[in-house]
């Protein structure tokens, strides 16, 4: 049994009784679906079509596959897969034989996949072939060579070198029989969004992330006549769970993959494949506004769903109009609590707040330093607690002694402001990371990769702010004296983590501003960006 701290007895009581914790698992409940309409479709990925049946059928043979590799119930498998086929097929033969999906991104590279693989202990790493020339296969075999527990290098594409073919695993054969998990167990890892210098685990078990993925196919409007299309990385709990995957799969409905947003390629496949629901970060939801004013909606798009970042009011204003499609707002975490607006409220609620809990027990307080709760209407700091999110990370003490409060509400270092019909505004946050279009960064992460340069005295990551991606990574340094460092120099340092995180500015400075508790001023710092 994979460890993580459980929700206090009486909670999980609660949770219980009030309907929300099913008491079964992810892959009992898409096997009811998969009975009872066998035939609809179920995934699209270009030419490969599969019905609810058939991917059942597919994800099962790939389970008892798995289990022949010997990779048993609990194992667990960091996943780093483009959005198609393989990807979800891959992901529900995990939750039919509780198999556990660490969910990697594409973009990540030797740093994060290494220790991702050593914390989760991981007995295999699945990998495209390739993608957009970078060598997957050969990162995994390195992997292997590397981290103890690795075992099997699974790839999605021509397997060389005595590594799986993903894509033989999951060709039809005999069905996994072996036992269901237990709802109560973690069913995935997601990653945190990172305030830390190394990415945190976030275990979500069976009942929690399939209450997750079901409330919000409710809230959305997800049901078996919906086409979701999945173009952000599908590892990330807004296309998998919000209700992105999970959530359309458990309604009935069908999926379709696509390996970007690119606007010209989504708005065709939302035309051929007649998609009604998707998701997308508000850098994305411009570059679509833009597409739709020189060529026309993305017809027959019925619910745009926009988070992951701030969204602006006056692009949140232009959707509807120029895309044709309503908007919701979803003010998310993979931690757990989902804000969402409501498809039936007024323009105004959608287009100026993030909405509000998807759940009736989703508890949420606004507080200030000392953990008090602030006036209605001032800005506070959001802590919650809840059916579906999380007491504590994965093996991570020291952190949830400070992501976590002595009673269990988890600080998600986001400002908020409640207005009076009950719905959050994110006013800005308290922790020190950067979103850089939807992509979480830790400012101590970075800070730690450049500290490697010689050259460097002392460093400080901060936000700039960016007219398409909302935020970039700026670095301030102080070199050692006699000594000099260039933005190549430091991008190049960062060669082994995922692109999104090398900083696009460099300012070098005659020292670093500092606050009257001696700690580095990164407001002052992010005060001088918007000067220049
Ligand atoms: C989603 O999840 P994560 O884990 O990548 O990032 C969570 C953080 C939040 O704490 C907040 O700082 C920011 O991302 N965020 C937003 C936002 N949605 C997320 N900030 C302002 N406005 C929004 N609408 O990003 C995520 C998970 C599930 C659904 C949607 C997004």
């Amino acid at each position: 049994m994979v460890e993580f701290v459980p929700w206090p007895a009486e909670f999980v009581t609660r949770y219980v009784e009030a309907g929300y914790w099913a008491g079964r698992p992810l892959g009992d409940l898409l096997a009811d679906v998969a009975a009872g309409s066998p035939d609809a479709p179920a995934l699209v990925d270009g030419d490969t079509r599969l019905t609810h049946g058939e991917l059942l059928a597919r994800s099962d043979a790939m389970a008892a596959r798995l289990v022949d590799l010997g990779i048993a119930a609990g194992d667990r498998i960091v996943v780093q897969l483009a959005n198609g086929w393989e990807f979800v097929v891959l992901t529900v033969a995990c939750l039919r034989a509780g198999i556990v999906p660490v969910m990697a991104l594409p973009a990540h590279r030797h740093a994060e996949l290494a220790y991702l693989a050593e914390h989760a202990g991981a007995v295999a790493v699945a990998v495209p072939d390739r993608l957009r020339d970078f060598d997957h296969q050969a990162l995994g075999a390195e992997l292997v060579g590397e981290v103890a527990s690795l075992r099997h290098v699974l790839v999605a594409g021509a397997a060389t070198d005595g590594h799986v073919d993903l894509r033989a695993l999951g060709a039809p054969g005999p069905a996994y029989a072996g036992p269901a998990p237990d709802p109560r167990a973690v069913a995935v890892f997601l990653l945190s969004g990172g305030t830390t210098g190394l990415p945190k685990l976030i275990p979500r078990t069976h009942d929690d992330y399939a209450y997750n993925a079901r409330a919000s196919a409710e809230v959305s409007g997800v049901d078996a006549g919906t086409a979701y299309l999945v173009s952000l990385p599908a590892g990330h709990n807004f296309p998998l769970a919000c209700p992105g995957i999970l959530g359309t799969l458990l309604a009935g409905g069908r999926v379709v993959m696509l390996p970007s947003p690119e606007p010209e390629r989504a708005f065709a496949t939302i035309a051929a494949e007649r998609v009604t629901h998707t998701a997308v970060v508000p850098a994305v939801a411009g570059r679509w506004l833009e597409h739709a004013a020189e060529h026309g909606r993305p017809e027959p798009l019925q619910v745009l769903q926009v988070g992951g970042a701030r969204l602006a009011d006056e692009l949140a204003r232009r959707i509807r109009p120029v895309l044709g499609a309503a908007l919701q707002q979803v003010f998310g975490m993979a931690e757990g609590l989902l804000n969402y607006t409501r498809l039936d409220d007024p323009d105004d609620v959608v287009c100026t707040t993030q909405g509000r809990p998807m759940c009736p027990d989703d508890e949420v307080r606004l507080v200030d330093e000392l953990d008090e709760d602030v006036p209605d209407g001032e800005p506070g700091s959001l802590l919650t607690r809840g059916p579906y999110t999380l007491r504590g990370y994965y093996r991570a003490e020291e952190q949830n002694a400070r992501a976590f409060t002595a009673d269990g509400w988890y600080r998600s270092g986001d400002i908020c402001r409640r207005t009076p019909e009950g719905n959050l505004v994110v006013e800005g946050r308290d922790k020190d990371m950067i979103n850089r279009g939807g992509e979480k960064i830790s400012a101590e992460e970075v800070e730690n990769l450049v500290y490697q340069l010689p050259a460097v005295s002392q460093v400080a990551a901060v936000a700039m702010p960016d007219p398409d991606l909302g935020e970039r990574v700026c670095v301030f340094v102080v070199t050692r004296s006699g000594a000099s460092v260039t933005l190549a120099e430091i991008q190049d340092v960062m060669s082994g983590v995922a692109r999104f995180k090398r900083p696009e500015r460099l300012e070098l400075v005659g020292e670093l501003p500092v606050t009257k508790v001696g700690k580095i001023d990164k407001k002052a710092l992010r005060g001088r960006l918007g000067e220049s």
